[in-house]
Parts: C-alpha cells; sequence; structure tokens
C-alpha cells in the first residue's frame, strides 16, 4: 500500500535487544513518528508486532518488519535487503502479502532501476552517513550518492545511515521523503523529545 501521507517524517527503527520496544515505539509515535520498522537479528515475537501494530493504530501510523515475512502478515509490511530480495521471488511476496507495504533497501542507481515499481512500495537508501549499527551495511554514499539513486526511481525513498539531529537537515537534500534512524533515537534518554524534534525539523 503506498501511502502518500505515511511516506513523509521520520522511520524509526526500533531493535528489541537495544530497548523495550513497546515503551519506546509508544514514545516515538507520540513524539510525531508514524512509520516503525522492527528489527531483530535473533528472530521476531509475532505476538510483539500484534501489539506494536495495535499501539500503532492509535496513532494511524504503521509497523512494518525487516526481513521476516511470516511475522509481516502481523503487521503492515516488510523490509528487504538486496541480498533477500536476490533470493526470494518479489511476485509471489507480493501475492503473499497482499496490500502490505513492501520496501527494498538500494544502495546504487543501478539497484533502484532494477526495481519493479509494480511490486515494491518505497526504497531505502543508504548508507549516507557512516553507521556502526549495521556491519554489512558497506561504505557510506553520501548525500549526492543518495540524491543519484533517489533520481532513479519513481518511488518514494527513505535515507538512512547515520542520520541524526547534526546532520538530518543535510539528508534532506538527497531528495528523500523520510529519514530512518536508530541511534539517535535510540540512544537517547528522552526518545519522545527527541523524535518531536526531528520530526520538525525534518517538516513535511
Ligand atoms: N541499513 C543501512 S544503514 C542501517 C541499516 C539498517 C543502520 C542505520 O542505523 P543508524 O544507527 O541510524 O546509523
Ligand atoms: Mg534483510
Amino acid at each position: 500500500m503506498r501511502s502518500p501521507f505515511l511516506f513523509s517524517g521520520i522511520y524509526a527503527i526500533v531493535e528489541p535487544q537495544r530497548r523495550d520496544p513497546l515503551a519506546f515505539a509508544h514514545a516515538l509515535f507520540e513524539g510525531g513518528v508514524r512509520v516503525v520498522q522492527v528489527r531483530a537479528k535473533n528472530g521476531l515475537d509475532p505476538l510483539l508486532v500484534r501489539s506494536l501494530v495495535r499501539l500503532a493504530r492509535g496513532y494511524k501510523g504503521i509497523v512494518i518488519v525487516n526481513d521476516d515475512l511470516d511475522v509481516a502478515l502481523e503487521a503492515d509490511g516488510v523490509h528487504l535487503g538486496q541480498e533477500d530480495a536476490a533470493a526470494l521471488d518479489l511476485v509471489a511476496i507480493r501475492t503473499r502479502l497482499g496490500r502490505r507495504t513492501i520496501g527494498l533497501s538500494c544502495g546504487t542507481p543501478a539497484q533502484a532501476r532494477a526495481v519493479d515499481t509494480r511490486i515494491v512500495d518505497y526504497l531505502g537508501v543508504g548508507p549516507l552517513f557512516a553507521t556502526r549499527s549495521k556491519s554489512d551495511a558497506g561504505g557510506a554514499i553520501g548525500v549526492s550518492g543518495a540524491h543519484a539513486v533517489i533520481a532513479a526511481t519513481t518511488l518514494p525513498c527513505v535515507a538512512i545511515g547515520g542520520i541524526d539531529r547534526s546532520n538530518l537537515v543535510r539528508a534532506r537534500e538527497s531528495g528523500a521523503r523520510m529519514a530512518a534512524m536508530i541511534s539517535a533515537l535510540a540512544d537517547v534518554a528522552e526518545p519522545r523529545a527527541i523524535a518531536s524534534e526531528l520530526t520538525d525539523l525534518w517538516g513535511a
């Protein structure tokens, strides 16, 4: 489902091993975030995802699941990496997920051009800046690199990788519709306040 309303603002990635996911997501929704991705390296609890979706509904928000297609059936969509997509049949995934959102990571214009825009709803573009949250993220492509990827697609794009308060406005110059973050939201005492500040800074 491609909702222009949802695809603007801050896209929060919640890792249950970092913070209590429900309390954290609650703070983020209170701070104005409307898209939350749950990402867990050791498997996702479908009951947790169901609870997050129930929480999100109170804010007209959505919950996207990283990688796990079974758990994505409990949620509003799935986010896949290039490696995942290469090993999977995206047409079959679209059939299985129905109208749920499908996101795909792209780090080059060629990858973006190769995406079937009838199947994929948005692209994750990056890493913009150096990140410590994903060991295999690859080298930073910078704002101009991200701009080149975004210019190669008609899909809405979410910038990711090392984005925080200090570089958010620069990240916006890439042309991305949303900015995704892990550490800038998770590693702070007041996630609600930071989410609100970043949401305002990013603008519509
Ligand atoms: N994909 C590309 S970079 C990244 C992911 C999941 C990590 C982003 O985390 P942070 O802490 O916002 O740099
Ligand atoms: Mg993946």
